[in-house]
């Protein structure tokens, strides 16, 4: 009896499914390990589009996105390296690297990430900018269990942490797709139109876990 008050106790904490709609996760705090990590619908993709948008003032490096499985701590990672000031999508551990962007700080920058296995290729697309496509890795899936974690980067399967890539600021509209969305509908994410959401990840329906100091509040305050 005590065993499964305990368990229903337990599954009510970790099956927290939240609209985030109209919401914003803050990382008020340079750490190692303040994160949020987002539990994917599915498991197992031979493509993805990863989108979100953020805000940041850190003039260093940092992760945007880490997703990692056993085989490949960097299995889908997006990260900014200040020194080279690029964009450094990473693929099953296989680097591509964009230079050229205005990446302001405070600003809100909306960033779409899309691979498929099947050409390898990767495509950036900042504020509505695409990118051109560079080639990753190919033939294989991003496949066995999956963390994916905002606000921190993955050196390991769920740890590793270092503070000097840690995010801090706001990020929001997180979606993960397991297939390439068009160039129209990243459009229209990138304009805040209506969007397919993520089948993957759905920022209006998040399956996630605090840990540390991450808060949630609203994105827009209307003054009257
Ligand atoms: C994952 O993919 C690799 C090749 O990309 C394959 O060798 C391995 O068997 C796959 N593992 C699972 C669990 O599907
Ligand atoms: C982080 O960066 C600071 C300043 O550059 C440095 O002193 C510190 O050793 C770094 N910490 C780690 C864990 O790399
Ligand atoms: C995302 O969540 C919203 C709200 O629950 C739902 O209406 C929508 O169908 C979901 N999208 C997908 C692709 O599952
Ligand atoms: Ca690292």
């Amino acid at each position: 009896m005590k065993l499964l008050l305990l368990l229903v106790v337990m599954g009510t904490v970790s099956a927290k499914v939240q609209d985030l709609s109209g919401k914003m996760f803050i990382f008020p705090q340079k750490t190692n390990t303040a994160h949020v990590r987002l539990n994917p619908n599915t498991q197992g993709y031979n493509a993805l589009t990863v989108c979100h948008r953020s805000f940041t003032d850190i003039n260093k490096d940092h992760a945007l996105f880490s997703l990692a499985t056993p085989s490949h701590a960097n299995s889908f990672l997006i990260f900014w390296q200040d020194r080279n000031q690029e964009l450094q999508p990473h693929v099953r551990d296989a680097k591509v690297a964009y230079g050229g962007w205005d990446y302001k700080l405070n600003t809100w920058h909306s960033i779409c990430t899309t691979w498929d296995s099947v050409s390898g290729l990767v495509q950036v697309w900042f504020d509505g900018t695409p990118s051109i496509r560079k080639f990753a890795t190919s033939g294989g899936a991003i496949n066995g269990t999956v963390i994916a974690i905002l606000g921190q980067e993955q050196d390991s399967h769920g740890g590793g942490f270092d503070i000097n890539q840690s995010f801090v600021g706001m990020i929001t509209d997180v979606h993960m797709w397991d297939y390439t969305l068009s160039s129209c509908e990243i459009h229209e994410y990138m304009e805040e139109m209506h969007y397919p959401s993520g089948n993957v990840l759905n920022w209006s329906a998040l399956d996630f876990e605090i840990t540390g100091n991450v808060q949630i509040e609203n994105k827009i305050q209307i003054c009257r």
